[in-house]
């Protein structure tokens, strides 16, 4: 698995020069959502394409930038599912920007996960992985060197409330949950990067992320295989829980198409358990 750490270290380090000095229009494509590809979009999963081209370990590639798999070692044992660039329309605006990693042995699916990683791009390049049985571990890079910071712990209970999606196509439940913990004082923190909005909750010890399912999209907008599984082992691994809407674990997802979606929950316990409670699924 170092091997991988090390060539994501690398990616980090390309694709934060590609931010800072290429150009951050358009190209005239979509991804597999249909969502508009920026040019850093293509470069940095280009970017993240040739680095593993060069570790053996690494048998196929999943991008949320292309459509289906793509294979690269016959002798591999690991699939890399990606997303190269993880809202990178805020990088036109100078807000952070975020690599994510799910590293799986076998189908790629929520239990076959082994290990993950993000990336995030803001005043510093800053790396969280985690491999299973560990804390996620936390690095800084400072002068091309990845450092290490600490192991990530998330309290019982947090001050931070990030809430996703376009509140007006919330069903009542959901509003009410957000607007409750608002009114005990959480604070809101939420940037529309999912990367940086999940690494200031781990590192400011607790609260919740969500992203629920709405009018607009009742299967919720983040993908399982290259956003949400990844995120929630890290999650798990720190301590709290990461659900779906029914309270199920999304580290027990099992996507049906490399693109799908799932509504997602990410926090410290005392704010799932209330989640679970608003709706309904407390177990
Ligand atoms: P909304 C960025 O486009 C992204 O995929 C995630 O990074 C982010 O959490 C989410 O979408 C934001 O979506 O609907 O709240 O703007």
């Amino acid at each position: 698995m170092h091997t991988l750490f090390e060539t994501i270290e690398k990616i980090a380090l390309k694709i934060d020069h590609a931010i800072k000095t290429e150009d951050l229009g358009y190209c005239d494509s979509e991804n597999s959502s249909g969502e508009d590809q920026l040019k850093l979009d293509v470069k940095s999963d280009y970017l993240i394409e040739e680095a593993f081209k060069s570790v053996p370990l690494v048998k196929d590639l999943i991008s949320e930038e292309k459509e289906g798999v793509l294979h690269l070692h016959d002798g591999g044992k690991y699939t890399v599912c990606y997303d190269p660039l993880d809202g990178s329309s805020l990088a036109d605006v100078n807000l952070s920007v975020g690599s994510i990693f799910g590293i799986y042995e076998g189908e790629p699916k929520g239990e076959n996960l082994v290990a993950s990683a993000y990336v995030v791009y803001g005043p510093r390049i800053e790396i969280v992985r985690v491999v299973k049985g560990e804390k996620p571990k936390h690095y800084r890079a400072q002068e091309g060197l990845f450092n290490f910071i600490c192991e990530i712990s998330l309290r019982e209970k947090g001050k931070l409330n990030a809430p996703g999606g376009t509140q007006q196509n919330w069903c009542d439940y959901h509003k009410s949950f957000v607007d409750d913990l608002f009114a005990e004082g959480y604070r809101l923190r939420y940037s529309g990067g999912m990367v940086p909005d999940l690494h200031q909750i781990l590192l400011k010890g607790g609260g919740i992320f969500s992203y629920p399912g709405t009018s607009d999209k009742p299967h919720g907008k983040l993908r399982q295989l290259f956003e949400v599984i990844p995120f929630a082992f890290i999650y798990e691994q720190a301590g709290g829980q990461a659900v779906d809407a029914k309270g199920k674990r999304l580290m027990e997802l099992v996507p049906a198409h490399p693109h799908d979606t799932s509504p997602c929950f990410f926090g410290s316990t005392y704010e799932i358990e209330r989640l679970k409670d608003a709706y309904g699924v407390k177990s």
